[in-house]
């Protein structure tokens, strides 16, 4: 419930004045950019390394969790990018998080990992320091998706529009000016794992579409091991958002396991 999540947040602003604190925030970095630069660069899906205490299918991932310290582990490691777990209900995350990463220096663009129902989220996540935001098909009608796109573009943030399967990527390939979507391979409500569903949705008249539309595709959840890496590069992916799999292990620079 929208209340509840409001005053998880702790700070109640109203929109006039975060829109004010934006007039002299510093710009934003480029989320998509980043991940663009990396992939040309390695010829490897870019990284994109979450910062993830806990998560309702897994309860606590990571006992002697730092944010900051494994932020700055995953920018070490070669990270592209950072996803940030903000919600504190389900993944024990929170704002000042990400705020105290940004403050750290880590110079990584950082996604705000919010479930985003309101435009005023979009402000919000800017002011502590969000560079990208995901906005996910299934809670979002199209016409909120189409306003909060526009939103995004004015502040300068990425939008990262997730989905799950065909019928969401159908409703999210008929808007136009979607520049990145994220396949999740976590059904949402069983929690259940499939990477496979990163390859259906790519493949046919889908896949064509996503290149003609130049979208780059990001492969999401329950990636382990190289082979699950390559399996969803294979599939067409240019990225990927690796949470638990990097979190658990002692030294988060040293990437996936191999
Ligand atoms: C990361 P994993 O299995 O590597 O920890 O998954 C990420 O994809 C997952 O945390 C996620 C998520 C979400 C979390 C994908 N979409 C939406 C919260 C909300």
């Amino acid at each position: 419930n929208k209340d509840t999540e409001v005053t998880q947040m702790k700070e109640i602003k109203p929109i006039y004045t975060l829109k004010k604190a934006l007039e002299n925030a510093p710009p934003s970095r480029d989320f998509l950019g980043a991940l663009k630069a990396s992939y040309l660069r390695t010829g490897l899906p870019a990284l994109i390394a979450e910062v993830k205490k806990a998560s309702p299918s897994r309860g606590v991932i990571r006992e002697d969790f730092n944010p900051v310290e494994v932020a700055q582990a995953y920018e070490k490691g070669g990270a592209a990018c950072l996803s940030v777990l903000t919600d504190s209900k389900y993944f024990q995350g929170s704002f000042e998080n990400l705020e105290a990463i940004h403050s750290a220096g880590v110079k990584c663009p950082l996604l705000c990992k919010e479930f985003i129902v309101d435009a005023w989220q979009l402000y919000y996540a800017r002011t502590k320091g969000a560079d990208g935001v995901l906005l996910i098909a299934a809670v979002l009608p199209d016409l909120d998706i189409k306003y909060m796109l526009k939103i995004c573009k004015m502040i300068g943030l990425t939008a990262l529009v997730e989905v799950h399967d065909e019928n969401e990527m159908d409703r999210m390939l008929a808007i136009d000016g979607i520049e990145l979507i994220g396949i999740n391979n976590r059904n949402l409500e069983t929690f259940e794992v499939d990477t496979s569903n990163t390859k259906r949705l790519l493949e046919g008249k889908r896949g064509e579409t996503i290149r003609q539309k130049d979208i780059l595709v990001v492969g999401e959840s329950g990636l382990f091991t190289p082979a699950d890496i390559a399996y969803v590069q294979e599939a067409g992916v240019k990225a990927v958002l690796v949470g638990e799999s990097i979190v658990k292990q002692k030294d988060p620079t040293q990437g996936i396991r191999g």
